[in-house]
């Protein structure tokens, strides 16, 4: 049978980079503050109906103001890596034109803070707040945005470019695009399937641009990345030929629109096929695609559940259990003919199914795709409803699922290590509650709880299991927490 990986006493080797992740939008709160200009998530989430309670990023978590105790924290908590992405508006309120020292000087100050506790920096250029000026030009349906990025990029790899020790260009660009542009569940909330095979397609090339910006400004010897949401797929038992085609289908759509132009240096033909109707992607241009595939030092991994699909023959409704927010548009282009199956729990609070044997899965798969490629798992974590409950007047947060979840994910990442793939680290998400896009702030992925009333944090069982498991570099067992 399948283990259970439950597995304690399993060691990660020294230089295994064990960490935890947040996102600058998510966290940072003071969104007109020196300078910044407004990003699409502002207007997003500005926007009534948007995000649930109307919840916005306008005070967060308030790190912006808070970032040395976030960091003292991080440091008690043992972090040796601290993946955190930077507020393009922050540096460029339009999306263009010189930086802002304000804006540099906060992620200087935060980078050297993290060096002055042996923290690794990972820093992430775009985490999906870009500056609403750029959307009003067309945002990531047009090419000149990629370009944008790569001054961008320029600016702070001038700035920053001789500490941060990993570069990734973009988080998940399949949400920038499909969820942005597609489904309309993410800003900039828009629903068309050409736009968002458009955005697909500037995203890749903003990554190519960038990382050659980066590298003829920085000076030490940083690392590369991109971070990819990748989909573990599964089609329905029983399902045959039709449901071999619509993982195929999907994964060309979700995986392979990335991994092809990153990694191999092409779109794959089936994709183009299955969007004809769509589009004729003669947005790509000649010399895109060398520039697209960059060596990367590191391929990031975020990964969280597994998706189940089947080819939908018309007979009863659409099955569209996607995990995603349905707000009227797809995030599919081109597949309103597969269906999404629910699927065996347990489910976080997300309602996403829990499955660590899918991360074994996508490490092995990448590996076997990419024997040379290392790879990080740059976010995995769970959304639980957490209670603060008093220990002898000291507040506490027990979350024993979040804990078993972490476990369960480590043990299978463990396993890959074991079976050959070059795994190079693993970064939680998150280091505290947060903004969660859509949700609001009802969702906390957080293995720091933080109180919207007090701003105060109080760290749940899972970030001192965390700590232990990077003091011992072995996973700890539950015992005495
Ligand atoms: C990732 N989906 O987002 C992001 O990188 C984080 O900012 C986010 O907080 C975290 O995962 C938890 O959601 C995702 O709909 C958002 O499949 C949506 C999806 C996947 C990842």
């Amino acid at each position: 049978g399948s283990p259970d990986y439950r597995d304690v006493g399993l060691r990660f080797p020294d230089g295994f980079l064990i960490g935890s992740a947040t996102a600058s939008y998510q966290i940072e709160g003071a969104y007109d503050e020196d300078g910044r200009g407004a990003s699409i998530w502002d207007t997003f989430s500005h926007t009534p109906g948007k995000v649930w309670n109307g919840d916005t990023g306008d005070v967060a978590d308030d790190h912006y103001h808070r970032w040395e105790a976030d960091l003292d924290l991080m440091q008690r908590l043992g972090l040796e890596s601290y993946r955190f992405s930077i507020a393009w508006p922050r540096i460029q309120p339009t999306g263009r034109g010189p930086a802002l020292e304000a804006g540099l000087a906060f992620y200087s100050r935060l980078v050297d803070g993290l060096l002055a506790r042996g923290i690794t920096p990972i820093a992430t250029l775009y985490h999906w707040d870009l500056p609403q000026a750029l959307e009003d030009e067309g945002g990531w349906t047009v090419r000149s945005t990629a370009l944008a990025f790569a001054d961008y990029a320029r600016l702070v790899g001038e700035a920053l470019g001789d500490r941060v020790a990993v570069w990734t260009t973009l988080n998940e660009p399949w949400c920038s695009a499909y969820l942005g542009y597609g489904s309309g569940a993410h800003a900039p909330g828009r629903t068309s399937p050409e736009a968002a095979l458009r955005a697909v397609h500037h995203l890749n090339l903003a990554h190519g641009l960038a990382i050659e910006a980066l590298r003829e400004v920085v000076t030490n010897d940083p690392q590369y990345s991109v971070t990819l949401n990748l989909h573990v797929l599964r089609a329905e038992e029983g399902s045959g030929e039709s449901g071999a085609d619509a993982v195929r289908q999907i994964d060309a759509i979700a995986n392979r629109a990335f991994t092809g132009p990153l990694l191999h240096g092409a779109y794959p033909a089936d994709l183009f096929a299955d969007t004809a109707s769509i589009t004729d992607w003669g947005f790509v241009q000649e010399g895109d695609l060398a520039r697209i595939r960059q060596p990367l030092h590191v391929l990031g991994v975020n990964y969280y559940s597994t998706t189940l699909v089947r080819r939908w023959d018309g007979s009863s409704p659409r099955s569209m259990n996607d995990g995603h927010k349905d707000v009227g548009g797809s995030p599919w282009p081109g597949a309103d003919d597969v269906e999404f199956l629910p699927q065996a729990g347990p489910y976080t609070e997300m309602g996403w199914n829990i499955d660590p044997s899918g991360l074994e899965e996508l490490l092995m798969a990448l590996h076997e795709e990419f024997p040379a490629q290392p790879l990080m798992i740059t976010e995995n974590g769970a959304a639980f409803a957490d209670e603060v409950v008093l220990d002898d007047g000291t507040p506490r947060v027990h979350d024993p699922l979040r804990v078993d979840y972490l476990r369960r994910h480590f043990t299978a990442a463990h396993r890959a290590l074991e079976r050959g793939v070059d795994l190079r680290g693993y970064q939680v998400w998150s280091l505290l509650d947060n903004f969660e896009w859509g949700y609001g702030y009802s969702k906390r992925f957080g293995i720091v709880r933080v109180d919207y009333d007090t701003q105060e944090r109080i760290p749940k069982d899972s970030s001192l299991w965390l700590a232990r498991l990077i003091t011992t570099r072995s996973i700890p067992s539950t015992e005495g927490l």
